[in-house]
C-alpha cells in the first residue's frame, strides 16, 4: 500500500502520526499518509526560502524548461497516475485519464508562456533616466488545495508558481494526498532545484491554518471552500491571495433552444465528476415554454448513467468524495423536496452498494429561491431546475446570489442571449454553452463582491498573480 510522506528538500520524513486514505468507492484504505507537524512546516519554509535563491539564479527559460519537463513526464505516466486519482478520489478511470491529461497540458502551457513572458520599459520624465518593470516571484508560495481534482487544481498553481521563481509548501486535500506525490514525483524527476517544492501532508485546520498564518510565508495559493477562504484570508494578514472558491453556478436556458442538445450539454454540465465541480451547473433556470419538456430531457439523460466504481471502465458515474459533501448533497434534496420541489429522478443514495458515498443522478423541478439547494453550493449529482418568463427575472434569479463563479446562457438567439449575459455577475459567463464549459488557459475566479474567490487563475493569469511586478530606474546611459 502506497504510503504519503512529507517530503522536504526532496527527502521523505515521516510524521508523528499517520493517517489511511480511503477508498470512495470500496470505502477500504488504498494508502498511508504521514501528518506533519508545525516544526515540519517551520523545516519547509526555511528549505523553500533557500530554493528562492536557487530559482532566481535560472532564467525564466531555464525554469520553463524543467516545467515542460514535468509535462512528459506525467504523460509518461498517465495511466498509473489516473488510477492512483480514480481510486482515492473516486471519479471514473476515464474522467481521471482526461484530468491527468489536461493537467501536463497546463504544464506545458505555462512553459510556453513562461518562455515569452516580456518585462516593459516604460516612458519616462527624465532623458536621463530609464523606467523598466520586471516581474519577480513572490518568493516562499503556500499552496493548499482539495479534492475534487488532485491533479488539475494543484498544477495551477505549482506549474505557474515555478516559472515565475516561487518556491513553494504544499498542503494537498488529506483526501487525494497520493495524486499529489505522484505530481511531486515529477516535479523531482525534472530536476527543479532542492526545495523548490515542499509536501506537508496534514489536516486543514492543522497544517492548512498553518500555511494561512506563518510569517515566512509570501503569499498564498487557495482552492476549497469559502468557509475556509474566508479564514485564510482572517489569519494571512497582508499577503497576495489567490483565492478559487465555491460556485452555485446557473445555466439560464431561453425557449429557442434545440431540447435535446441542451439536456446533452447540461448532462455533462451537472453530472461529470459526480457534479463535485466548482464551476458545476448547480441551478438551470428555464424560459417557461420549454421548461418541462427540458426538465424530462435531462432526467432521462440523469437515468442512462452508469453509478459504479471508480476503476470499472463502464462506470460513468462514481461515487461522492465523501461523507461531508454526500450528507449535504442529500440536505439540499431532502429540503427542496418538503418545500415543494419534485423529484423527476433520482433524490437519494444508491442502495447495496460497498459505501453509502454512490449518491443517485437526481433531477427536480420546483426550484424556489428559498431553499438550501438556490442559495447553497450542493456539490453534488443533482440539477435543480425552475422556471422564469421574461430575462429580467431571469437575470435575477442568477444574481440574486452571494457567489459569483461561472453562469452560462443556452439559446439559438445570441443577440437575445448576450443581453441577457451581459447582466450576470460571474466571473466566467459561457453564451450559447452550459456554465460549466472552461478552457484551462482563460482566467477564471469569482465575481468581485461575491463569495467565489478572489484573483483570476489560468494560462498567463496564474503566473501574474503568483508573481509581482518590480520596477526599476536606471541610468538612460544604458538604453539604446
Ligand atoms: O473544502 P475545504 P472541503 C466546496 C464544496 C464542498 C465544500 C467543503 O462546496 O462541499 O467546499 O469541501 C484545507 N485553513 N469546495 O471541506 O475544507 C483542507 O485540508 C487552511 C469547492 O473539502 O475548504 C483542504 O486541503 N486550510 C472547491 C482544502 O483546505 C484548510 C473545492 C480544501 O478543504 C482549513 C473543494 C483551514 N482552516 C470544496 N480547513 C472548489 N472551488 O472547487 C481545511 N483546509
Amino acid at each position: 500500500m502506497k504510503h504519503v510522506p512529507i517530503v522536504i528538500g526532496n527527502r521523505p520524513t515521516d510524521g508523528a502520526e499517520r493517517i489511511d486514505v480511503i477508498s470512495p468507492a470500496s470505502g477500504e484504505p488504498v494508502a498511508t499518509m504521514a501528518l506533519a507537524g508545525i516544526g515540519d512546516l517551520d523545516e519547509a519554509v526555511s528549505t523553500a526560502r533557500r530554493a528562492v535563491d536557487a530559482l532566481a539564479a535560472m532564467t525564466i527559460r531555464e525554469r520553463a524548461a524543467k516545467v515542460a519537463k514535468v509535462a512528459d513526464l506525467m504523460e509518461r505516466d498517465l495511466e498509473s497516475i489516473a488510477r492512483d486519482l480514480a481510486n482515492e478520489q473516486g471519479k471514473p478511470i476515464n474522467e481521471a485519464r482526461d484530468e491527468v491529461a489536461v493537467a501536463a497540458e497546463m504544464w506545458r502551457d505555462a512553459a510556453q508562456i513562461g518562455r515569452h513572458m516580456t518585462d516593459r520599459i516604460l516612458p519616462s520624465d527624465h532623458p536621463d533616466r530609464a523606467v523598466i518593470t520586471v516581474r519577480r516571484p513572490h518568493g516562499v508560495l503556500g499552496v493548499i488545495t482539495p479534492w475534487n481534482f488532485p491533479a488539475t487544481i494543484p498544477t495551477e498553481y505549482l506549474c505557474a508558481g515555478l516559472v515565475a521563481g516561487n518556491a513553494i509548501v504544499w498542503k494537498p486535500s488529506e483526501l487525494t494526498p497520493v495524486t499529489a506525490l505522484r505530481i511531486l514525483e515529477c516535479i523531482q524527476e525534472a530536476d527543479f532545484p532542492e526545495g523548490s517544492v515542499n509536501l506537508v501532508p496534514g489536516m486543514g485546520r492543522d497544517i492548512g491554518a498553518g500555511i494561512a498564518a506563518h510569517a515566512g510565508i509570501d503569499a498564498i495559493g487557495f482552492t476549497g471552500s469559502p468557509a475556509t477562504g474566508r479564514s485564510i484570508t482572517a489569519t494571512a494578514g497582508p499577503k497576495p491571495l489567490l483565492l478559487e472558491l465555491g460556485g452555485n453556478n446557473a445555466t439560464v436556458v431561453l425557449a429557442d433552444v434545440d431540447i435535446d442538445e441542451a439536456a446533452r450539454r447540461l448532462r455533462s454540465a451537472v453530472f461529470a465528476n459526480a457534479g463535485q465541480i466548482c464551476s458545476s451547473t448547480e441551478r438551470i433556470i428555464v424560459e417557461r415554454p420549454v421548461y418541462d419538456e427540458l426538465a424530462e430531457a435531462l432526467a432521462a439523460h440523469a437515468r442512462q448513467l452508469r453509478l459504479g466504481p471508480s476503476l470499472d471502465e463502464m462506470t460513468t458515474i462514481g461515487p461522492l468524495n465523501n461523507e461531508a459533501t454526500a450528507a449535504k448533497v442529500e440536505a439540499h434534496i431532502n429540503d427542496a423536496a418538503e418545500r415543494g420541489a419534485t423529484v423527476l429522478t433520482g433524490g437519494r443514495r444508491a442502495a447495496d452498494r460497498p459505501t453509502d458515498l454512490y449518491f443517485e443522478p437526481s433531477v427536480l423541478t420546483g426550484l424556489e429561491p428559498h431553499m438550501k439547494a438556490f442559495r447553497e453550493e450542493t456539490f453534488g449529482p443533482v440539477a435543480m431546475l425552475m422556471p422564469f418568463d421574461e430575462l429580467t427575472e431571469a437575470a435575477h434569479l442568477v444574481n440574486d446570489h452571494g457567489l459569483g463563479l461561472v453562469a452560462g446562457v443556452l439559446g439559438t438567439d445570441t443577440t437575445r442571449a448576450m443581453d441577457l449575459g451581459r447582466r450576470l455577475r460571474a466571473g466566467i459567463v459561457n453564451i450559447g454553452e452550459v456554465a460549466t464549459a472552461w478552457q484551462h488557459h482563460s482566467p477564471f475566479g469569482g465575481y468581485s463582491g461575491r463569495a467565489s474567490g478572489v484573483g483570476r487563475i489560468g494560462g498567463r493569469y496564474s503566473i501574474e498573480e503568483l508573481s509581482q511586478t518590480q520596477t526599476f530606474v536606471v541610468p538612460a546611459r544604458t538604453m539604446p
